[in-house]
Order: C-alpha cells, then sequence, then structure tokens
C-alpha cells in the first residue's frame, strides 16, 4: 500500500510504531573539492529501520509524520542522531553539513534541544545547517529572523535543492546564506542539456559576485556530468562519482576524481577496480543494513570498473524447482531469463560460467531481448547455486574475459552474502 492510498489514522497508527521502535542512523556523504578531490566535509544523512530492521525510505517516514502533525519530532530526532555522530567524530579539519526543517526553527523545544547538541559537539566543530524551504510555505516569519537561532550558535547556513522549484533565487537573497546546494535535478544529465548548463552558469555567476556564497553541485554521478560541471565553474561536488553516503567517514584526506575512463567496450578499468571492490565489502560487512543497500547498488559498483549495457541480478528461487524457467529479476521481478539450455544450466550449477557472443546461435544461450552479447556468472557457494549475475551488450561479440574476471569477484562477495541470508532464513 502506498502513502497516498492509507488512511490517515492507518498512517497515524504507523508513525506510532516507528515512533516507539523504529530507529535512526547517520550516514556520511563526502563533500569534495572539484579539482582536487579534497574532502572538505560530509552531508550527515538520516537512514531510518523499523522495529526488525528494516529499511524505512524517508519520504515515506515524513509522510507519516506528517498525518500525526509530529514533523517537528521527527526532525528533532534525525537532528540528534545526527548531532550524536558528529560529536562522536571530533574532526574539526572538515565541515559538517545537517538538513534541519524550517519549521524546527520556529519550534522552541527544537531550538533549544540544538543548542545542547551544538555544544556538545565542541567549540571547533565546524557545523553548516542545511534547510529546505519545501515545507516552508504556511511559515510567515522572516528568513533572517528564521535563521537567527542558528547564526546564534556560529553556525553557517546552506540552503538545499537550489533549483528544483522550491529554491528560487529570490529565497536565496533573502536568507543571505554561507552555500548553496544545487539540486540533483540540475545536474542530472548536465553533459547534454544546454538549458540546465545555461542555469547553472547563471547561478555560478550570482555566486561569484557575491565573493562569500559557494555553491556544491549535489547528485554527480558520472564523469561528463561532473566535466561538465567543472567547466562550469563549480568548485565543490557531492555524489556517487565521489562516494555514496556510509556509516563512516572516509579514511583518507581525499577521494578519487572520476579521471578514469570506462567508456572502451569491456575495457576494464583496473585502478578503480581496487578502491570499488574494497568499499563494496566493506558496506556488506559493516550491518545488515548497509548490506542490503550495496547489494542493491552492486551493478552501480561493477559500472564504475566495467562498461556494460545491462546487469541484472536474477535470484533462484528458494524451492529450486524449475530453476530455468523461473529465474526472477529482484527490481520489481518482471524481469525473466528466457529458460537456459541443459548445457548452460549444468555448467551455471558447477560454478563457471556461461558466455555468448551472438555469432554462433548454436552454441549460445538464449539472451534477454535488448543484448546480443552477453555473459552469465554463477552466484555460488560450495556448490550450491543462489543467482546469476547476467551482463550484456546491445552488440555481438563484446564480452571479454577481463571483464568477466571483474565481475567474477564481485560475484564471489555477493555469493557469501546470499549464503549468508540464506542460512538465515533457513533457521529460523
Ligand atoms: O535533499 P538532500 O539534497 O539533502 O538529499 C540528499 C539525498 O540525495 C540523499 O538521500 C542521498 O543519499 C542522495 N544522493 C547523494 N548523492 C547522490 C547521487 O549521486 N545520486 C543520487 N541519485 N542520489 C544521491
Ligand atoms: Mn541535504
Amino acid at each position: 500500500m502506498t502513502a497516498s492510498t492509507k488512511t490517515n489514522s492507518t498512517m497515524r497508527k504507523e508513525w506510532k510504531l516507528f515512533a516507539d521502535h523504529g530507529m535512526i542512523q547517520p550516514v556520511y556523504q563526502p563533500i569534495v573539492e572539484m579539482t582536487s578531490g579534497r574532502i572538505v566535509g560530509y552531508e550527515v544523512l538520516s537512514r531510518a529501520f523499523d522495529a526488525e530492521g528494516k529499511s524505512v525510505d524517508l519520504a515515506t517516514l515524513f509522510a507519516l509524520a506528517q498525518s500525526a502533525l509530529e514533523l517537528e519530532a521527527l526532525d528533532a530526532r534525525m537532528l540528534t542522531r545526527c548531532l550524536q555522530g558528529v560529536a562522536l567524530q571530533a574532526r574539526p579539519d572538515v565541515r559538517f553539513f545537517i538538513n534541519i526543517m524550517p519549521q524546527s526553527l520556529v519550534a522552541s523545544e527544537v531550538t533549544g534541544l540544538l543548542s545542547e547538541l551544538v555544544t556538545a559537539c565542541g567549540r571547533q566543530a565546524r557545523l553548516v545547517f542545511e534547510v529546505n524551504e519545501r515545507s516552508a510555505d504556511p511559515l510567515d516569519s522572516r528568513w533572517d529572523t528564521l535563521l537567527s537561532p542558528l547564526r546564534a550558535l556560529s553556525a553557517e547556513v546552506a540552503i538545499d535543492d537550489v533549483g528544483s522549484g522550491y529554491a528560487g533565487l529570490n529565497r536565496t537573497v533573502e536568507m543571505a546564506p554561507n552555500w548553496i546546494k544545487m539540486d540533483i535535478g540540475l545536474v542530472r544529465g548536465i553533459d547534454t542539456n544546454p538549458m540546465k548548463a545555461a542555469m547553472v552558469a547563471s547561478i555560478v555567476t550570482f555566486a561569484s559576485r557575491l565573493g562569500s556564497l559557494r555553491v556544491i553541485a549535489e547528485g554527480i554521478e558520472t564523469r561528463a556530468e561532473y566535466e561538465t560541471l567543472m567547466e562550469l565553474g563549480i568548485h565543490y561536488g557531492q555524489g556517487y562519482v565521489f562516494g555514496r553516503p556510509l556509516p563512516t567517514l572516509l579514511a583518507g584526506s581525499h577521494v578519487d576524481l572520476p579521471s578514469c575512463v570506462v567508456s572502451g567496450r569491456g575495457q576494464v578499468d583496473y585502478a578503480r577496480y581496487g578502491p570499488i571492490l574494497a568499499e563494496f565489502v566493506l558496506r556488506l560487512a559493516s550491518s545488515a543494513e548497509a548490506a542490503e543497500a550495496a547489494m542493491q547498488e552492486a551493478p552501480w559498483y561493477i559500472s564504475q570498473v566495467v562498461h556494460f549495457d545491462v546487469v541484472d541480478i536474477f535470484r533462484v528461487p528458494g524451492d529450486r524447482n524449475g530453476l530455468a524457467l523461473r529465474l526472477g529479476s529482484e527490481e520489481g521481478g518482471t524481469r525473466e531469463l528466457p529458460p537456459l539450455p541443459e548445457a548452460c544450466l549444468s555448467r551455471l550449477l558447477a560454478g563457471l560460467e556461461c558466455v555468448a557472443q551472438g555469432t554462433d546461435a548454436t552454441g549460445d544461450f538464449l539472451q534477454l531481448p535488448e543484448c546480443q552479447s552477453s555473459v552469465l556468472v554463477p552466484l555460488w557457494t560450495r556448490g550450491v547455486l543462489h543467482g546469476i549475475l547476467y551482463a550484456g551488450y546491445r552488440d555481438p561479440a563484446r564480452v571479454r574475459a577481463e571483464a568477466i574476471s571483474v565481475l567474477r569477484g564481485f560475484c564471489a562477495v555477493m555469493s557469501v552474502e546470499f549464503a549468508r541470508q540464506e542460512r538465515l532464513a533457513g533457521s529460523i
């Protein structure tokens, strides 16, 4: 059931359940200087989990809290967890960017709590509060009055999601922030969209005239977006291309810049392989929630090292009957692999991969309709097949041995996680 089809009383009950038994944990995503990769700060983001430890989507959680008129209570909890996290880090060399709702700034119980939490972070902590005006419409206070509790704590202010339609430049003028965070929607595909590029250029000009106003581009995912933003004069960036939100701060002072092209078809970027695989394993090892998220993002991790047109993971159904027919993709379970020939299936069951180059129809397995060459790599531990990783190209004869070895590396660690999950499910 989606939030919109639930009745208000169901939503209030669900909120109460979360308020009593749910959990919020901070995660940290690096904000970097675009030219050097130096980490200048971290955005501290909240992740929510229900009583069983299952991850709860934040948009849903906000809707539940709103139904009970307890948005400020939720925000106070998130602020508490995030600022407690910052206090534990004791890192005066980086800034911590913390999200806060404008409504919280007029709730005296929240501002009181905020001041205690900031004090606990210590005087040398450098805090930047990210304000998003999405839900600020009913507030008739002036922005400078609203922000005064933050200024009183000697914190800096950032406007979140600028360019999203919620945060216009007129509001930016009123708020006189120290930082602007440019919305992910402006960044996505900026390398191919001249209108977005023109808008970003105008924000850069606007900020540079003010001298002290710094701009961060959020949600940078690709090398092309990164390069275009650099050309447009953006100095700071945040996004998956530099690092995902993680339960711990990164060990070094710099992130790798996306300088290695993963473009040559099937060519492996060995310089990235080690660090990317290490980050993936670290997430699998850090907590059950982090492991679940990392598993879902496995295709993204793989795409940072080697290019494929399609990467998908198919789980073997629990009862293992009718294996050939019933392998279903995890995303919604709608996609199915075509039936696998016997020879292919027996290779997979033996822990060996199968390759189809689209050049010899008799020897190949049937591929997904959009692919003409592909490889199936078994997710396999000690004789048990847990699933299959499918990676393919639209063109024939693209699958290379080096690319298969990268997939085998990722599949090996994923298989261990699948085996662990299956052991857990079996022991209930
Ligand atoms: O509203 P705000 O800008 O604070 O939201 C940040 C959100 O964006 C977080 O949930 C974070 O996980 C997500 N995020 C961070 N980097 C990226 C990225 O590169 N791509 C996408 N799609 N989301 C990102
Ligand atoms: Mn934010």
